[in-house]
């Protein structure tokens, strides 16, 4: 077995770039469909904004090759796939139950009822390496949905047939108005090795540092042929969803932070503090962004 140094992964300066380039669509892409919920053209929207380094940085690691089974919020996960705009938004919109092809994609369907993407990923796993097919997978979870059983279920399942399994879950503090501290007592991170799977819990602001981690397990998934699990702090900026109004619940000073701790503006003063964008790369990117968003606009609004 290789030690942990071996599967260390640094990403180089395309890789940065391109970290932040789709961290800036998914932004973009987040508040043009913010906006198109609030004037009515769609029913409801989860932000994600706050999450991006994590979703970004996690997604950029595991590469294409990965089959990606979401729960409801991974827009930049999506995004980075190559879902379009239009195609995320449709299932908000209530024009279908799914705007995009997952088999073409490898990035299933968002799955509404909590957890039930773990038992779907494990059991596709399983099933993958039995057709000796690719088995790789991804499943990403929210902190509030691992209180469910199918988590369990999942967690167990993956250790004990040794599937090629990477858990990501987006701890965010809370599920809805629950906080995450109401509902458990270690951290997930811990209760994964419980199962007998290996874990580790990072910050989620620096999408360099979530990319270099999820490499190295996505890395060790595959060679070992065993599941490993990537616990991700993060700080939800906006409500749960544009129906829930957090400031009901939520301290002004958790939400100043949240908003202070901003990974997009964070990463992009980085770089280019760095040298490594420039003002004509951020006027390509706005110029990508602004397209992308007037084209959701037109055919939504
Ligand atoms: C089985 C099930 N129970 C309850 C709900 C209602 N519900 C929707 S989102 C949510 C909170 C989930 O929180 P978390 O997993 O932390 O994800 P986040 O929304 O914070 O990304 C709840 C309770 C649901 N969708 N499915
Ligand atoms: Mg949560």
């Amino acid at each position: 077995m290789k030690s942990e140094s071996e599967y260390a992964t640094v990403p180089d300066d395309d890789t940065r770039r391109s970290l932040l380039r789709h961290m800036l669509v998914a932004r973009g892409v987040d508040e043009e469909a913010r906006q198109l919920q609030k004037q009515g053209s769609l029913d409801l929207w989860l932000s994600c904004q706050g999450q991006e380094a994590a979703q970004v940085g996690s997604a950029l690691a595991v590469g294409p090759a990965a089959t990606v089974f979401p729960s409801y919020r991974e827009h930049a996960v999506a995004l980075l796939r190559g879902v379009t705009p239009a195609e995320l938004v449709a299932q908000w919109a209530g024009r279908t139950f799914c705007g995009w092809d997952p088999r073409r994609l490898r990035f299933f369907p968002y799955t509404l009822v909590l957890a039930a993407q773990t038992l779907h990923g494990v059991g596709y796993s399983i099933g993958q390496r039995l057709q000796r097919r690719e088995d790789f997978v991804v499943v990403y979870i929210g902190d509030g949905a691992t209180s469910e059983g199918d988590m369990s279920e999942a967690m167990n399942l993956a250790a004990v047939e040794s599937a090629s399994v990477l858990f990501v879950c987006q701890n965010n503090g809370w599920a809805i108005s629950k906080p995450a501290r109401e509902q458990m007592r270690t951290s997930l991170a811990e209760r994964a090795r419980g199962f007998g799977i290996g874990s580790v819990r990072i910050p989620g602001q620096d999408p360099e540092a979530v990319f270099s981690t999820c490499a190295r397990a996505a890395a060790r998934v595959r060679a070992e042929r065993a599941p490993r699990l990537v616990e991700i702090r993060v700080a939800r900026i906006h409500g749960h969803s544009t129906s829930d109004a957090q400031e009901l619940y939520r301290s002004r000073d958790d939400i100043a932070e949240a908003r202070a701790t901003d990974p997009v503006t964070a990463y992009a003063a980085r770089l280019s503090g760095l040298g490594l964008v420039d003002t004509g790369w951020f006027d390509a990117v706005e110029a990508e962004v602004r397209e992308l968003r007037e084209r959701l606009m037109k055919e939504y609004a």
